[in-house]
C-alpha cells in the first residue's frame, strides 16, 4: 500500500535493520517486513501484534515496523508466529495462545511456556542469540498466589532461560516490561545470528543482580545491547527508569524521574560509544518510546524530555504501568549508526 513512508522504506533497502514509525493503517512494503506492531486500545488492528497501551498523542494507534533485508519467510511455532531473513528472527506470542491467563494457567507458567517456545523456535530456525524482548503484562501489580504478577513473570521467565541454558545474567537480552490494563500477555522479540554485545549502566546495579527485597527472582535483562551488523551498529536501550544503584529515585515527582531516566540513558549511550565501531550515538538522535503511568503526568514528562533533548526528539507516547509502583515513567530507545567506511 503506498504511503508517505515509502521513501524511508526505500532508503532502508540495503540496511540490515531499520525501524519505522507509521500512522495507523500504513503498511510498509512486505518484502523486508519482519514485524509490525500496533500500540493502542483498538480491536481492529491489522498489524501482527497489538499491544494494549493507550497512545497519548493524537493518533489512535501507533504502528511501528521492523524491517531487514529481504527475502523474509514466516511461520508458526507453538504459541508463536514469526518471520525471519538471513540476519534476524522476529516473533510474537499469538494472542489466542494466552487467553488462559487469569484462567486455569497462572502467569508464571504462561511466561515459562512462552520463553520455552521462543528458545525452541530459535533452535529450530538457527538464531542462537535472543537480543531484544518486549513484555506486556496485564495487571502487572495485581497479586497472584501471594506474589505480585510481575514477580510471577520474573520467576517463569528466569526458569525458562535456565532450563534452555540461555544467559540469564551477563548476556541477557535487552528488554522492556510494562503493565497493561486490558488484554492478554503480550510478548514480541528479536533474535540474531550474530552475538550481541551487552551493555550495563555504571550508575545502576545490573537488574539481574537486584537484591532480594525486590522479589524472589531477579529480572532477566541487560540495560542495553549493541548488535554489530556488517553495515551498521544497532543499539537497543532497555526500558529505563529513575533507578540509581538499585533504588527508585524521586518518588511522586514525574519530572525529576524523567530527568534521572535520561541521565541513565546518557550513561548507556556513553558505554555504547565505547563498543560501537563507528561511535557517534547520541541521546538526541535516539528513537524513543516513553511509557507514562498517569496520563496527567504526560505534559510534565514531555516538557522535561524536550527540554533536555530538544523539540525534535522522536518520542512515541504510551500509557502503561511501570513494574515498580513508585515509578511513573519508563523510556526505551533504539538507534542505528553506520559502520565507518560504509555510506550512511
Ligand atoms: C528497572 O530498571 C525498571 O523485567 O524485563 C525495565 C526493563 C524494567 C525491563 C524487565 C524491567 C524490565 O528495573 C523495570
Amino acid at each position: 500500500m503506498p504511503c508517505s513512508y515509502s521513501a524511508d522504506t526505500m532508503l532502508s533497502d540495503q540496511h540490515s535493520l531499520h525501524w519505522l514509525k507509521l500512522a495507523a493503517n500504513d503498511t510498509p512494503e512486505t518484502q523486508r517486513l519482519l514485524g509490525a506492531v500496533d500500540y493502542g486500545l483498538y480491536g481492529d488492528s491489522t498489524a501482527d501484534c497489538l499491544v494494549a497501551t493507550p497512545v497519548l498523542a493524537n493518533f489512535p494507534v501507533a504502528r511501528t515496523a521492523w524491517l531487514g533485508r529481504g527475502p523474509v519467510s514466516s511461520g508458526t511455532h507453538g504459541p508463536l508466529h514469526y518471520r525471519h531473513n538471513d540476519d534476524l528472527l522476529f516473533g510474537y506470542l499469538r494472542p489466542e495462545s494466552t487467553t488462559n491467563d487469569a484462567g486455569s494457567v497462572g502467569l508464571e507458567q504462561l511466561s515459562f511456556d512462552a520463553y520455552c517456545a521462543i528458545f525452541g523456535l530459535m533452535t529450530a530456525t538457527g538464531f542462537p542469540w535472543l537480543a531484544r524482548c518486549w513484555n506486556y503484562i496485564p495487571h502487572i501489580h495485581a497479586m497472584e498466589e501471594g506474589l505480585e504478577r510481575y514477580q510471577q513473570f520474573n520467576i517463569g521467565r528466569q526458569r525458562a532461560f535456565r532450563q534452555a541454558g540461555q544467559a540469564y545474567l551477563d548476556g541477557a537480552p535487552a528488554a522492556s516490561a510494562l503493565g497493561t490494563r486490558s488484554g492478554t500477555l503480550g510478548l514480541y522479540f528479536i533474535a540474531t545470528r550474530i552475538q550481541p554485545l551487552p551493555i550495563e549502566n555504571p550508575r545502576q546495579i545490573s537488574a539481574f543482580r537486584y537484591p532480594r527485597r525486590y522479589g524472589p527472582c531477579s529480572p532477566t535483562f541487560s540495560r542495553a545491547l549493541l548488535l554489530p551488523f556488517d553495515d551498521l551498529d544497532a543499539l537497543f536501550i532497555s526500558g529505563t527508569a529513575s533507578i540509581v544503584g538499585h533504588e527508585s529515585r524521586h518518588p511522586g515527582n514525574a519530572s525529576l524521574q524523567t530527568a534521572e531516566t535520561l541521565h541513565n540513558i546518557d550513561a548507556l549511550v556513553e558505554q555504547a560509544n565505547r563498543l560501537a565501531r563507528g561511535g557517534g550515538f547520541s541521546s538526541q538522535a535516539l528513537q524513543f518510546k516513553a511509557y507514562v503511568r498517569h496520563n496527567s503526568d504526560r505534559d510534565g514528562i514531555a516538557a522535561t524530555v524536550h527540554g533536555l533533548l530538544g523539540q525534535d526528539a522522536d518520542v512515541t507516547w504510551l500509557e502503561a504501568d511501570v513494574c515498580r509502583s513508585e515509578l511513573l515513567v519508563e523510556i526505551e530507545a533504539f538507534a542505528t549508526r553506520p559502520v565507518q567506511g560504509t555510506p550512511p
